[in-house]
């Protein structure tokens, strides 16, 4: 049967109404878990983003930038391989300024973008960038990676290679079998001559990591924060702001900087349209997010454990940052 049409209003209204019925499920079945959670996917509302990306200039986090810089001295050599036409997929790419800085002014070597992003205002920031570049064949795909990815490889061009981009350590932020399942999937699309560009943070000296988590301006506890913001807001929750603390720590067995949520004393928090009451004892924790750090090699060995062929990375030293594209 046909869907009845409805006018656009209508549609946003529900597909609203159905992403906040989504959004109360999982906060109320992460925060029953021991340890208490809450998925870090719901940092990125429109002040969590502009939190997001004012991290991304702070000196203590160093991902956004020192990547910039590998893609801007490397484009050629990271290009190189690939058949042309190189048709860009771009994974969760946010404002799009390092696509952008890979993919160059459009012509012989890059020509199509594709833009897979849950929000739709980071794929009209990236849409409207490469624009004003001079692309014409871009498509965006507000949805999962998951969905994003067939429907990518549904509208590949019938000459040149793929090159699909996951940058900025997003990776790190699913938990290692997510992150493995992702990568196969990525794999799945491709064909013999197409590319995986993968951006992953290293494992570098504690203190360093930690100050990337836990900025002397408190910027990333605001981030961390605003995740109860919205609860409030759009969950009709009670959470008290000043009443959680901002915790980074480094977990040296999992690899990976877990952030906190620490509640400051014994209170009751309600969450309406979750229908939870929960009273948390002082010291209590909310954990909202981890970000897994890897060797180098151990990038490698996942890609290949997820069906990629052999790899070639770039690193800067000094960040300990590696760029590393997967052939297939
Ligand atoms: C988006 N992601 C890779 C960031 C990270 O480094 O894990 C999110 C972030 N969390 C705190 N600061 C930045």
């Amino acid at each position: 049967m046909k869907a009845p049409l409805l006018h656009p209003d209508t549609r946003h209204a529900a597909a609203t109404a159905a992403a906040r019925t989504t959004f109360a499920a999982e906060v109320r079945e992460y925060l029953l878990r021991t340890p208490r959670q809450l998925p870090s996917k719901y940092f990125y509302d429109d002040l969590g983003s502009t939190l997001f990306e004012a991290i991304c200039r702070l000196p203590w986090y160093r991902i956004t930038r020192t990547e910039s810089a590998l893609l801007a001295a490397h484009r050629a050599s990271i290009l190189a391989p690939l058949r042309r036409p190189v048709s860009l997929i771009e994974l969760g790419g946010g404002s799009g300024e390092k696509l952008a800085i890979l993919a160059g002014p459009p012509g012989p070597q890059v020509a199509h973008v594709q833009l897979i992003d849950i929000s739709h205002a980071a794929l009209e920031m990236s849409r409207t960038r490469l624009r004003e570049m001079g692309y014409r064949s871009i498509i965006t795909h507000q949805c999962t990676y998951e969905e994003g990815l067939v429907r990518a490889g549904r509208h590949r061009p019938a000459d040149g290679s793929l090159l699909v981009l996951f940058l900025g350590s997003n990776i790190g932020n699913f938990d290692p079998p997510v992150a493995r399942n992702l990568l196969a999937r990525v794999r799945r699309v491709l064909r013999a001559g197409d590319a995986l560009l993968l951006g992953t943070d290293l494992v570098k000296p504690e203190p360093e990591l930690r100050l990337a988590y836990d900025d002397p301006l408190g910027v990333t506890a605001a981030f961390n924060r605003n995740l109860l913001r919205r609860i409030n807001e759009e969950l009709d929750g009670t959470f008290d702001l000043d009443g959680f603390a901002h915790r980074a720590a480094w977990n040296a067995a999992e690899s990976r900087i877990e952030m906190h949520l620490v509640s400051v004393r014994a209170q009751r928090v309600r969450v309406g349209a979750a229908d939870l009451q929960i009273d948390f004892a002082a010291g209590e924790w909310i954990w909202t997010e981890s970000s897994h750090k890897y060797a180098a090699e151990q990038v490698i060995a996942e890609g290949q454990a997820a069906g990629f062929g052999p790899a070639d990375q770039w690193i800067d030293e000094r960040a300990r940052f590696a760029l590393t594209r997967f052939s297939v």
